[in-house]
C-alpha cells in the first residue's frame, strides 16, 4: 500500500465540479440518475445489458451464448458462436455509409508539413492492400505478426490488415531495445516483422531497422521483414528476407475480403510488465474487445460524429490500441495521430495541433500535463484552444494541482475531465466519470463503467470500509478483459485469479470515499509507472544483474515531479569491484540497451548488502522508503536477517543527495 501521507493529501481534496447543464443536455449519458439506473441494470443482469448493446457491432452471424465462464480454469467466453471481423467494423461498414468521405485518420508528422489524411474509404483501400501483401508473404489466420514502427499511418494500417486476415498482431513500442524486441518476437513465435528504417524523435533520428536486425540475429521464426521508408537513413536489406513497404504496396490489390472470425478468436497480443519475470503477452480476443472499446469510447468521451478526437498516446501501448485505433474507428470517428513529442520544436506543439485541427476531445497523460504546466500559461495562452469541449487523463493518478491547471488553462474552466482508470489487461476503461453525469473531484477516477463490479478488499478478502485503502479487484469478467497470457495460461491464473479466488486482481490499491467514489492509490506490486509507462522492477533488476560487475540489484520507485515515478536502483557490486561514479553511468547505459531508454534508472545507490528477511527475501518496503528519503518511518525492521544493513543504506542515501 502507498504511504499514509499520499492517502491523506488526496483526502483533503474537497473541490467539486458538476457537469454544466449545456454539456449534460447534449451528452449520451445525461444525468447521474440515468447513469445509476443503467449501471444497476448492467450489474443485476450483465447478460441482458451486453446483449442489447452488442448490436452496435456488425456481426456476420449472431452469437448463441452471450457469456460463459469457468472461474476455476478461468476460461472466459463472450458471444460464443458470434462471427465478425474487427477491420470490417472499423472500416467497411463506415466506408459503405455516409461516412465514406469522412476523415478516419488525420496524421501529423513530426515535421510540421508532414500531414496525411485518410478518409474511411481511403484507409480501407490501404488496409486491403497491406492485407494482400501479408497474404503474399504466406501470413495466415492465427499467425503472429510483430510490428515495430514509429507513429506513422503504416502502423494502424498494418494492425488493421492483420485483423482483416485474422493474423494476431504483436506491437512492440519503438522505444524498446533490440533485446526486448527479440524476447517478444520469440515468445509469441512471430512469422514476420513490420518495421521502418528509422523514426523521428524530437528532431533526432532513431534507427529501428538496425535494432530489428540485431533482434533477428538470434533464433526466431521470422521469414520476412517489411520495411517502411520514413527517414531515409541507410539500412541493410537482407536479400530474400527484407523488402520495402512501398515496393510491396505498389502492385497490391485494394480488394481483400475480411476473414470471418469467431468472437473468441485472438485479435492481438500486447506485452506488459508485472511484478515478476519477463513481460507477459496479454491476449485480447475479437468480439468482446471490439464491443467494449466501442462503447467506452462513445460514452466516456461522449463522441459525436462531428467531433475530432485526439489521444496523444503511442500505439505501442494499450491506450493507443484502444483509443487511437479500435475504439474511435469502430465508432466511425475522426482520430488524430501525432508522430512527435510535446516539447519539439517548442513546448506548444500539442496546442498548435489542437488549434490546427480544431480538436474537440483531447486525451493525454498526467506526466505530459505536468511537463507542459511547468513551461507556463503563455504557451497554451497564445493558441486558440476553444474547440476543446472534453478532456481526458490516463496512465497514473493525476495530482490535483495538474488537474486544476488542465481544467482551467487547457479547458478554459468549461470542459469536463474524464480521469480514466484502466490497464493493458482490461482492454478498455473501467473506472471513470461519465462526463454528462458525474460530479468531478480532482484526482479521483470516480465510478465504474457499466457492467464493471469493483471491490476493495482487505488482506482477508472482506470489503474495506469507507476511506480504508485495500486491494482493487473486479468481481466478474466483462467483455474487454484479457483472456490469457499468451502460451502461459497457468501464469494468467496465478497472477490475477489466485490471491482472491474467482475475482480479478488489478494490482492497484484503492479506497472508496463517503460518496462511493473510487480513488486509485497506486500499485501494490513491483510495477513502476515512469511517465505513465509501465516498467517491471524485475526486468530492470535482471538487466542490471546481467552486467559483469553486478552481484545483486533491487529496484524501487521514487517520486519524480514530472515523471510521476522514477526508477531508483540499489546495486551490490561483485567482490573486488570498486564503487565508481563512472560505473553508475555505465549501468544506466546497460539498462537502456537491455530494456530501452524508458527503463533507465534515475538514481543508483551502491549497497554493500541489501535488507533481507531471514529467508532471503529482499524487503522492498524498506528500500522504497529509503529511496524516497522517508527514513523516519522505516517500519518494523526486526524481521531482518541483519538490521545494521539498513543504517548503512540510510547514511549512504543521505550522501547521495547533494
Ligand atoms: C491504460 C494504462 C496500468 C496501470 C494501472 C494503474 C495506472 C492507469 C490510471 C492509473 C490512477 C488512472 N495501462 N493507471 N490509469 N492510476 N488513475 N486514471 O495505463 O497497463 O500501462 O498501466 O496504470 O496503476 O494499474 S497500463
Amino acid at each position: 500500500m502507498s504511504d499514509a501521507k499520499t492517502i491523506e493529501s488526496v483526502m483533503d481534496e474537497r473541490r467539486r465540479f458538476p457537469p454544466s447543464k449545456e454539456f449534460s443536455e447534449s451528452a449520451h449519458i445525461k444525468s447521474k440518475e440515468t447513469y445509476e439506473e443503467m449501471y444497476r441494470g448492467s450489474i443485476r443482469d450483465p447478460v441482458a445489458f451486453w446483449e442489447k448493446w452488442a448490436k452496435e457491432i456488425d456481426w456476420y452471424t449472431p452469437w448463441t451464448k452471450t457469456f460463459d465462464w469457468d472461474p476455476k480454469e478461468v476460461r472466459i467466453e463472450w458471444f460464443r458462436g458470434g462471427k465478425l471481423n474487427a477491420s470490417h467494423n472499423c472500416l467497411d461498414r463506415h466506408a459503405r455509409s455516409w461516412r465514406k468521405n469522412k476523415a478516419a485518420l488525420i496524421w501529423q508528422g513530426e515535421p510540421e508539413n508532414d500531414v496525411r489524411t485518410f478518409t474511411y474509404q481511403q484507409l480501407l483501400a490501404e488496409v486491403c492492400k497491406f492485407a494482400n501483401v501479408l497474404k503474399s508473404k504466406g501470413v495466415k489466420k492465427g499467425d503472429r505478426v510483430a510490428i515495430y514502427l514509429p507513429m506513422i499511418p503504416e502502423l494502424p494500417i498494418a494492425m488493421l490488415a492483420c485483423a482483416r486476415i485474422g493474423a494476431i498482431h504483436s506491437i512492440v513500442f519503438g522505444g524498446f531495445s533490440s533485446e526486448s524486441l527479440k524476447d517478444r518476437i520469440a515468445d509469441s513465435g512471430c512469422k514476420i516483422l513490420i518495421t521502418a528504417d528509422g523514426s523521428y524523435r524530437g528532431g533526432k533520428l532513431v534507427a529501428l531497422k538496425a535494432n530489428g536486425d540485431i533482434a533477428l540475429a538470434k533464433e526466431h521464426y521470422v521469414e520476412n521483414v517489411v520495411v517502411v521508408k520514413r527517414t531515409g537513413i541507410p539500412v541493410e536489406m537482407k536479400e530474400g528476407r527484407d523488402t520495402w513497404w512501398h515496393d510491396e504496396m505498389e502492385t497490391a490489390s485494394t480488394v481483400c475480403e475480411p476473414e470471418v472470425m469467431d468472437a473468441e478468436d485472438p485479435l492481438f497480443i500486447l506485452y506488459t510488465s508485472g511484478s515478476t519475470g519477463k513481460p507477459k503477452g496479454v491476449l485480447h480476443t475479437t468480439g468482446g474487445y471490439m464491443l467494449y472499446v466501442l462503447l467506452t469510447f462513445k460514452w466516456i468521451f461522449d463522441y459525436r460524429d462531428e467531433d475530432t478526437f485526439w489521444c496523444t498516446a503511442d500505439i505501442g501501448w494499450i491506450t493507443g490500441h484502444s483509443y487511437i485505433v479500435y475504439g474511435p474507428l469502430a465508432a466511425g470517428a475522426t482520430t488524430v495521430m501525432f508522430e512527435g513529442i510535446p516539447t519539439y520544436p517548442q513546448v506548444d506543439r500539442y496546442w498548435r495541433i489542437v488549434e490546427k485541427f480544431k480538436v474537440n476531445i483531447f486525451y493525454t497523460a498526467p506526466t505530459a500535463i505536468r511537463a507542459l504546466m511547468r513551461e507556463g500559461e503563455k504557451w497554451p495562452g497564445s493558441r486558440d484552444l476553444s474547440s476543446i469541449r472534453l478532456l481526458g487523463s490516463v496512465g497514473e493518478a493525476i495530482n490535483p494541482e495538474a488537474w486544476m491547471w488542465y481544467y482551467n488553462v487547457i479547458g478554459g474552466g468549461k470542459c469536463p475531465i474524464v480521469d480514466t482508470w484502466w490497464q493493458t489487461e482490461t482492454g478498455g476503461i473501467l473506472i471513470t466519470p461519465l462526463p454528462g453525469a458525474t460530479v468531478l473531484k480532482p484526482g479521483c477516477a470516480t465510478v465504474p463503467f457499466f457492467g464493471i463490479d469493483p471491490g476493495i478488499l482487505r488482506e482477508d478478502a472482506t470489503e474495506a470500509d469507507i476511506n480504508e485503502g485495500g486491494y482493487l479487484v473486479i468481481k466478474k469478467p466483462w467483455p474487454g478483459i484479457m483472456r490469457t497470457v499468451y502460451g502461459q495460461h497457468e501464469r494468467f491464473k496465478d497472477i490475477y485469479w489466485t490471491r482472491f479466488p474467482g475475482v480479478y486482481l488489478t494490482g492497484d490499491g484503492a479506497r472508496r470515499d463517503e460518496d462511493g467514489d473510487i480513488w486509485i492509490v497506486g500499485r501494490v506490486d513491483d510495477v513502476i509507472k515512469v511517465s505513465g509507462h509501465r516498467i517491471g522492477a524485475a526486468e530492470v533488476e535482471s538487466a542490471l544483474v546481467s552486467h559483469k560487475d553486478v552481484a545483486e540489484a533491487a529496484v524501487v520507485p521514487m517520486p519524480h515531479p514530472i515523471k510521476g515515478e522514477a526508477i531508483f536502483a540499489f546495486v551490490t557490486l561483485k567482490a573486488g569491484v570498486p564503487e565508481r561514479e563512472e560505473l553508475k553511468k555505465e549501468l544506466i547505459q546497460h539498462v537502456r540497451q537491455q530494456v530501452g531508454p524508458i527503463a533507465a534508472p534515475e538514481m543508483i545507490q551502491f549497497a554493500n548488502a541489501l535488507p533481507k528477511t531471514r529467508s532471503g527475501k529482499i524487503m522492498r518496503r524498506i528500500l522504497r522508503r529509503i529511496a524516497t528519503g522517508n527514513v523516519e518511518e522505516l517500519g518494523d525492521t526486526t524481521t531482518l536477517a541483519d538490521p545494521s544493513v539498513v543504517d548503512k543504506l540510510v547514511s549512504s542515501r543521505k550522501e547521495l543527495v547533494k
